[in-house]
């Protein structure tokens, strides 16, 4: 599987994402607002051929940066604790998340996607997670946020967050995805980078009480008691119905931590409903209440919204699992390869079934595979790092990425993807991704049909 290894690493330059600065995005924004079709690409392409492509250094010439010692390595730093909570390197500033320009009519209803071409490993930093809110974020106050359990259960109660957090508690590692993610791209080519079709995608390590545990507690009714309603505390009213089997299981979690903290605002400080491997929409945050119940809500979210809209014009309701997918992401849309050589081809694969069990790369548009590198630790219901090397030759090539699941399931193309569902849902592409290299070294998003 080895590729040998050329002197020369090949060079990246970094998705628009990374360079584009705020009055940048800022005219996107208002061309997005003026209905510009292709509005994004457009603007990314002007501003990427606005740069330079950076020169290798002059080697006869002596490198400065090695010749010459800098302050950092004669002068005194800075001291501890100068920052009580820690932030990233301000040479990372333009790593965000971030919102598709006039994608939605207000930010509060309205999402921003998790950078993920820059991040590495399995783990998204929590600064970084994608968010969706349907009705804003709030900081809650945990001394006064209750929850409360009722509905068949012998004994419905209340409990403080302090009550919560004494009972004996798990930390898992999941990943979330919205069930949109990938929706902007069920007809056609729609956004240029890999932050915006895969980014509503993150995963943490949460830590929380078994749903299971606190229902017991309370003499939940686990016969009869097939569902239960969870929700939110915040102003978008936001209900799911949950399967009583997944909560049985004990994979479903009351969290407060998050990567080792507690909650981020944005994620539902202080407590959020952890469905592992089912669509983020279930994941309540801001959770106030869990009603037992013997048959499906059908709430808002689930009767009109995070429905399967099937080619024969009907729905398709409460499908709710993340099936298996995957995506490359470097080299990936808007990075241009600035020269020929080697690159670690390198990716995400998860599935909301179980463990990814193999990870198939093509750089020829799915004509020829090879198995990829997976990256230890491999989760359930988790993000897997994989990667493969690649020698690129400075043709053009088109690059997938292939995930199998533990049940077998493999990750269908576009073709067989829209053979069933069609071309007009919005929610569950799980499709193969292809990133097409030309030979200029620019990486395009495109559809092979
Ligand atoms: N209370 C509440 N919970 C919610 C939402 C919301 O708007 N309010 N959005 C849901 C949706 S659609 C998704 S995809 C996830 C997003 O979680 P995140 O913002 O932590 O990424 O939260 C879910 N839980
Ligand atoms: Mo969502």
């Amino acid at each position: 599987m080895n590729v040998n290894i050329p002197i020369e690493p090949g060079r990246l330059r970094k998705a628009p994402e990374n360079f584009l600065d705020r009055q940048a995005i800022q005219t996107v924004a208002a061309q997005a607002k003026n209905g510009r079709r292709d509005f994004l690409r457009g603007a990314f392409t002007a501003a990427a051929s606005g740069l330079a492509v950076p020169v290798a250094l002059a080697q006869s010439a002596g490198d400065p940066n090695i010749l010459t010692l800098p302050e950092h390595s004669t002068g005194l730093g800075q001291a501890v604790a100068t920052d009580g909570y820690g932030k990233p390197s301000k040479y990372e500033a333009n790593v965000q998340r971030r919102p598709s320009p006039g994608l939605t009519q207000t930010r509060q209803a309205s999402v921003s996607f998790a950078p993920l071409q820059s991040l590495f490993g399995i783990v998204t930093p929590s600064g970084l997670h994608f968010e969706r809110h349907h009705q804003g974020w709030w900081d809650i106050d945990p001394a006064k946020h209750r929850f409360m359990v009722n509905g068949m259960v012998k004994a419905p109660r209340v409990f403080s967050m302090d009550e919560l957090m004494r009972l004996p508690a798990v930390s898992r590692f999941h990943f979330i995805e919205c069930g949109a993610n990938t929706g902007m791209e069920w007809g056609n080519v729609a956004v240029p980078t890999c932050q915006y079709t895969h980014g509503m995608l993150s995963c943490s390590e949460f830590t929380g009480v078994p749903l299971i545990t606190v229902l017991e507690q309370c003499g939940a009714d686990l016969k009869n008691g097939k569902f239960v309603l969870a929700e939110g505390a915040d102003g978008s009213g936001m209900t799911r119905t949950i399967p009583m089997d997944l909560i049985k299981s004990g994979e479903v979690l009351l969290a407060y931590g998050q990567n080792g903290e507690m909650l981020r605002p944005e994620n539902g400080y202080p407590l959020r409903l952890v469905v592992p491997g089912v669509q983020g929409v279930s994941w309540i945050k801001y959770l106030r209440r869990i009603e037992v119940g013997d048959k499906p809500w059908a709430a808002k979210d689930e009767e009109v919204h995070y429905i399967d809209l099937m080619p024969d014009g009907q729905h398709r309701q409460y499908s709710s699992i993340q099936e298996c997918k995957s995506v490359v992401t470097t080299p990936s849309g808007g990075q241009v390869l600035l020269d020929k050589g080697f690159f670690s081809i390198s990716g995400l694969a998860w599935s909301g079934r179980g463990k990814v069990k193999r990870v198939d790369v093509s750089v020829d548009g799915g004509r020829n595979w090879r198995t990829a590198r997976l990256e230890a630790p491999v989760m359930s219901k988790c993000l897997t790092r994989f990667s493969i090397d690649w020698a690129w030759d400075g043709k053009s090539a088109l690059i997938q990425s292939r995930a199998t699941d533990e049940t077998g399931y493999v990750q269908p193309t576009y073709q067989q993807l829209r053979a069933v569902r069609g071309k007009r849902s919005i929610y569950h592409n799980n499709a193969i991704q292809t990133w097409l290299v030309q030979e200029s070294g620019e990486v395009k998003n495109v559809h092979l049909a």
